[in-house]
């Protein structure tokens, strides 16, 4: 029994690959798993198409697709800490970070199998003897490829909505954490799921990612990763379709703090919005703005808390970050605090690996903080998915909306403040998916989550987040046919 699951089958990749699934807290071995490639994508492809087509699925009462996903929930709160222990080990994020994701993860399952059914389509009002209106149906066979941060949450935005909709899916979480994705695959075929419907492939981006982005049958991509892979995805649906896309591709996302903020409270939570899981969401607060009056005071209250931030072994009580996902995605975020020491930005803490020898094997580096940024630089507009967060000045609110929107990405933004109004007309003000006022990083499954400009296209959770999974259809019915009389011969 091998770990793809193809047409209600587990089964093992055609030509025998396997890949070793490393845990970044010591780089050692947790478990290997089969590697598909493009003939197993092809495999998975067949089924999810023959399922849309031949099962009930797509025609089911709303009803009964809502109760598998309510026993999707239910049992993962049921095996929530098994879970949560796999994705810590998996992503080296802490224990109870890890339990949190598997809370929000159940809470998408309840949230779509609630939503739906809930809209049957709306009736147009177009004249007495015709009756029109839209309804929403599936779009067909889904690709959905996850990332490696939040391995499990990204993969359940896709797969809920997917599900509720009447599709069908081919799922591919990343290639360097798979294992609670298998696990979700289990509970979704112990739920009931009929064959076919869900569809399960490992292996990298490169081969099996894009062998399914490029297969002629898949109708829909929705995918969460970088900014070149969502390029690449986006031409291959062009090249292939044209077909419905979804991309979340992260962000660089600001965090403007004025100066009649709570102190404390803006202080703590720009640590969690930079350093959370090491900086590796897509949301991660990585550009802070601080109001001129206040910078000195707010970066060195910020350094000392930063620099006392306990990194080690998620699995350990007290440990409130991990390591880097990879060893090569360290030295990426290596390479980009080397960039902002040359582009000029003042190193103010960390900027180097632990010296901490318990730490060694691991892929860690420490919480850094560049001050004296400015929008010129790369290391201020990039996204480094790290622990590293650059600090610039604001004197007035427009330069703090003008500084905060200067970015290719539109993610989301922070704002802190103690006046109401001055919040309000920031948040209304920024260019990005979601904004926070005086709190950073809640997300809530009734609420749209993506991004403008270059952070993607289309929205996860929320109504919308239904919709993406959905082909409108007008039906339009003459109440009173007779002869036009248009053609008079
Ligand atoms: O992501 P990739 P990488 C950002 C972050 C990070 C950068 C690169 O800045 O440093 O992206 O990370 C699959 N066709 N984010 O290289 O490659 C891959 O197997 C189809 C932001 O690890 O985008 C994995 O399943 N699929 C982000 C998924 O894409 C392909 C989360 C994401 O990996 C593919 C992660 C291809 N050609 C990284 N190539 C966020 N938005 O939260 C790769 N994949």
């Amino acid at each position: 029994m091998g770990e793809l699951y193809i047409d209600g089958e587990w089964t093992q990749a055609a030509a025998g690959g396997r890949r070793d699934v490393v845990n970044p807290y010591d780089a050692s071995l947790v478990t290997t798993v089969d590697e598909a490639d493009a003939t197993d994508v092809d495999r998975a492809v067949r089924a999810a198409r023959r399922a849309f087509a031949e099962e009930d699925w797509a025609d089911l009462p709303t009803r009964r697709r809502a109760d598998l996903l309510l026993r999707v929930h239910d049992l993962l709160l049921r095996d929530r800490e098994d879970i949560a222990r796999t994705e810590t080990l998996d992503t080296g994020k802490t224990l109870a970070e890890a339990r949190i994701d598997v809370e929000d993860v159940a809470n998408a399952f309840r949230y779509y199998a609630e939503l739906a059914g809930k809209d049957g389509g709306r009736v147009v009002d177009v004249a007495p003897d015709v009756l029109s209106r839209v309804v929403y149906q599936p779009v067909g066979v889904c690709a959905l490829i996850a990332p490696w941060n939040y391995p499990l949450l990204q993969a359940s935005w896709k797969v809920a909505p997917a599900l509720a909709a009447g599709n069908t899916f081919v799922l591919k979480p990343s290639e360097t954490t798979p294992l609670t994705t298998i696990m979700m695959i289990r509970l979704i075929e112990e739920a009931g799921a009929p064959p076919g419907v869900a569809n399960l492939v490992l292996g990298s981006g490169a081969t099996v990612g894009a062998a399914l982005t490029r297969h002629p049958d898949v109708d829909l991509v929705s995918f969460t990763g970088g900014l070149n892979t969502g390029r690449a995805i986006m031409a291959a649906a062009a090249a292939e379709g044209p077909r419905n896309i979804a991309l979340e591709l992260g962000g660089k996302n600001p965090n403007i703090v004025f100066a009649d903020a709570d102190f404390d409270a803006a202080v703590d939570y720009a640590l969690d919005a930079a350093f959370l899981h090491s900086g590796q969401v897509c949301s991660a607060g990585s550009r802070l703005l601080v109001e001129d009056s206040l910078h000195d005071r707010f970066v060195e209250a910020y350094a000392e808390r930063a620099r006392a931030i306990r990194l080690g072994n998620g699995m350990e009580d007290g440990i409130e970050s991990g390591p880097l996902s990879s060893a090569e995605h360290r030295e990426k975020v290596e390479g980009y605090i080397a960039l902002g020491k040359k582009e000029g930005a003042r190193l103010v803490t960390g900027g180097t690996r632990p010296d901490d020898p318990a730490l060694s094997r691991g892929f860690f580096l420490l919480p850094t903080i560049f001050a004296d940024c400015d929008r010129s630089m790369r290391i201020v507009q990039e996204e480094v998915f790290g622990p590293v967060v650059t600090v610039e000045r604001f004197r007035t609110e427009d330069e703090a909306v003008e500084l905060a929107n200067d970015t290719r990405y539109g993610l989301a933004g922070g704002v802190w403040t103690s006046e109401a109004s001055r919040a309000q007309r920031v948040a209304q003000r920024l260019r990005h998916g979601t904004v926070w006022i005086n709190d950073f990083h809640p997300y809530v499954p009734q609420a749209e989550w993506g991004g403008f400009g270059r952070s993607g296209v289309g929205r996860e959770l929320g109504p919308t987040g239904l919709r993406e999974y959905q082909e409108a259809k007008h039906i339009y019915q003459n109440l009173a046919p007779a002869p036009s009389g248009w053609f008079k011969g």
